[in-house]
């Protein structure tokens, strides 16, 4: 699936700004068709954000249900004879989406994009109107998977009628709206509809092989490749083919060289009839003997589990957070992050190319797992066939979708699953299986918590990557026992399997300004403290291959009794203010004893 992109023929239109917004406090919306007129009685919406924080109503902010959007659009008379898209970068959870009244698509997952064909749904030259119900209510069904809770059964007056409460297995808090913006674009009626890259290096040469799907006819395809500074390096015809450079700028982490790959489709007389760009980025990727190769060479991640949150917009894009946060990452001497839990925006993914950092990404597939023996999860009424589709499905979207972005060097398949139970094996056989058919270039993973001797999984994935909290929620406070954990479990893992390893979380919540030494926990020093305990772990085996910090920054949380106000885990503040750990990680990542 293309990203928008404007160029001398494609335009693009963006629906951003003040939108028209109304809660459904009584579902009773789609019952009454309120997609038919104008929306009555509605408040302003900014889009993209998450509407929870946008309003001082708690009602809101906890809202299950629908909550519907409107706005008005022009077309141009200038796009009659143009197929005419609207592309939703993400609604979260469900959406359907009608226009001038009339239903044209529907989605259901929260955190990828869907477009429809409105070519003949709009009126040219004319206002037009975009209504969509967006719901937030996750069930077993959904990625991530979720249950409402009702207190029926409760003694008769102790809940108001009605009252039901949305439960999530997973902490950060279920933000929901429009979190992406929402675009109009034009193309021809006979277009480029997607292109394939893989990219790979064969002595001094670079390769680009490309594969195009077109719409409609095109006389010729010429495909070119420019580099940065907008010279043409490779060029070729048809449909599949590749492209060439003689000793090419490779895309390596931290030096994110980009050319531009321009496919066009030409008529008989060769004038251009549509035209796209892509960014491309050269570089190989590859699992061996114990390390993940990047260009041929040892990679180690260091960097962070992160989260699309911020105060106020919540899960909503906001570029200058993006390039702030990159930034930060690049202070601290961070290469790389995780799209914990669930696929970032577009625009994160395109900056990412572009600053060089490696990207882990990962599907919303988080909360897999109740950590017990009995209250099992893959199982008929909890994650079960329907569960098991819309995962294949969200493999599907998030692969069509970021398949070309250098930047993204593996998939993660899941986050903390019950992967110790047997009915996970033949669920995440055909997950990891659908995933490498869809993309063989990319290594997988699954994102794990199960102790080695439990797990049952490890033998699908390529790299062990492992959450692990030992002094936090087992031995709370005992800094001095997570060494010895660590290498056990280091041990553990590397013994069943011989597969390398990457941390992909470990922390400790942490609050900015709070001081004690000796140090104890929720202070500055015992973060400090906690951290260095577990790097003495990793530097000892030779198979870890990276060290990703839970989290990046402090997020909002559902209301809990282990959250005060957010997960406190983060090495910077939800404002982006560095905690005194930031100091550590930067001097372990950058300073001159920095072994990388
Ligand atoms: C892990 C989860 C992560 C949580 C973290 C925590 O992967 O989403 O935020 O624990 O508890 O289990 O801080």
């Amino acid at each position: 699936m293309l990203y928008p992109v404007e160029n001398g023929i494609r335009e693009v239109k963006e629906l951003s700004g003040i939108w028209q917004f109304k809660a459904d406090y009584e579902n009773t919306g789609r019952e009454q068709a309120w997609y038919r007129e104008k929306l009555t009685d509605t408040i302003a919406m900014p889009v993209p954000a998450s509407y929870n924080d946008i309003t001082t109503q708690a009602a809101l902010r906890d809202h299950i249900g629908d909550v519907w959007y409107e706005r008005m659009f022009h077309i141009p008379v200038s796009w009659k004879d143009r197929r005419i898209v609207i592309r939703v970068g993400s609604a979260t959870h469900h959406a359907v989406l009608w226009i001038n009244g009339e239903e044209v698509t529907s989605h259901k997952g929260g955190f990828l994009p869907f477009e429809a064909d409105i070519t003949d749904r709009v009126k040219i030259g004319a206002e037009n109107r975009v209504t969509l119900a967006v719901n937030n209510i996750l069930d077993w069904s959904c990625l991530p998977s979720g249950e409402i809770k009702t207190f029926e059964d409760a003694p008769e007056g102790r809940y108001p009628k009605g009252h039901r409460v949305q439960d999530t297995f997973f902490d950060f808090f279920n933000y929901a709206g429009l979190h992406r913006p929402v675009k109009l674009y034009a193309t021809p009626l006979d277009y480029i509809e997607d292109i394939t890259v893989t990219t790979d290096v064969e002595g001094t040469m670079g390769v680009a092989a490309y594969s195009l799907q077109v719409q409609g006819q095109a006389a010729s395809i010429r495909v070119r490749l420019m580099d940065a500074a907008g010279n043409e390096v490779a060029a070729a015809a048809g449909a599949d083919n590749r492209l060439t450079v003689n000793e090419p700028n490779l895309w390596e982490p931290g030096r994110g060289y980009l050319y531009t790959l321009e496919a066009e489709l030409l008529d008989a007389d060769g004038a251009v009839t549509d035209s796209y760009q892509l960014p491309v980025g050269i570089r190989t990727v590859e699992v061996k003997d114990n390390q993940f190769l990047i260009n041929g060479k040892p990679f180690y991640f260091k960097g962070f589990g992160k989260h699309e949150d911020a105060d106020i917009r919540g899960r909503g894009l906001d570029e200058a957070l993006n390039v702030k946060d990159f930034n930060l990452m690049k202070w601290a001497g961070a290469n790389s992050f995780r799209t914990s839990h669930y696929p970032y925006s577009e625009e994160l993914l395109r900056l990412a190319d572009r600053e060089g950092f490696v990207v882990i990404d990962e599907v919303p597939a988080v909360g897999m797992c109740f950590w017990s023996e009995t209250n099992t999860v893959f199982r008929e009424d909890r994650v079960n066939a329907d569960t098991l589709k819309h995962h294949l499905d969200t493999m599907g979207e998030m692969i069509r979708r970021d398949k070309n972005h250098p930047c993204v060097v593996m998939w993660s398949i899941a986050n903390e699953a019950a992967t110790n139970e047997e009915a996970a094996v033949p669920y995440f056989t055909a997950v990891a299986e659908e995933t490498r058919r869809l993309d063989p270039t990319r290594p997988i993973t699954i994102v794990q918590t199960m102790w080695p001797s439990a797990d049952r999984v490890g033998g699908l994935v390529d790299i062990i990557c492992l959450n692990k909290y030992f002094g936090w929620y087992s031995d709370h406070g005992q800094i001095s026992v997570i060494e010895r954990h660590m290498d056990l479990e280091l041990q553990g893992w590397h013994e069943k399997y011989g597969k390398p390893i990457i941390i992909t979380e470990y922390g400790a919540d942490t609050i900015a300004g709070h001081h004690q030494l000796p140090a104890v926990s929720f202070s500055e020093e015992f973060q400090y403290e906690f951290l260095e305990q577990y790097h003495r772990s990793f530097d000892k085996h030779p198979f870890v291959i990276g060290e990703q910090v839970w989290a990046f920054a402090d997020f909002a949380t559902k209301q809990g009794l282990t959250r005060v106000v957010g997960n406190k885990k983060g090495i910077f503040t939800r404002q982006r203010q560095p905690k005194a750990a930031a100091y550590k990680l930067r001097e372990r990542w950058t300073g001159e004893h920095a072994k990388w």
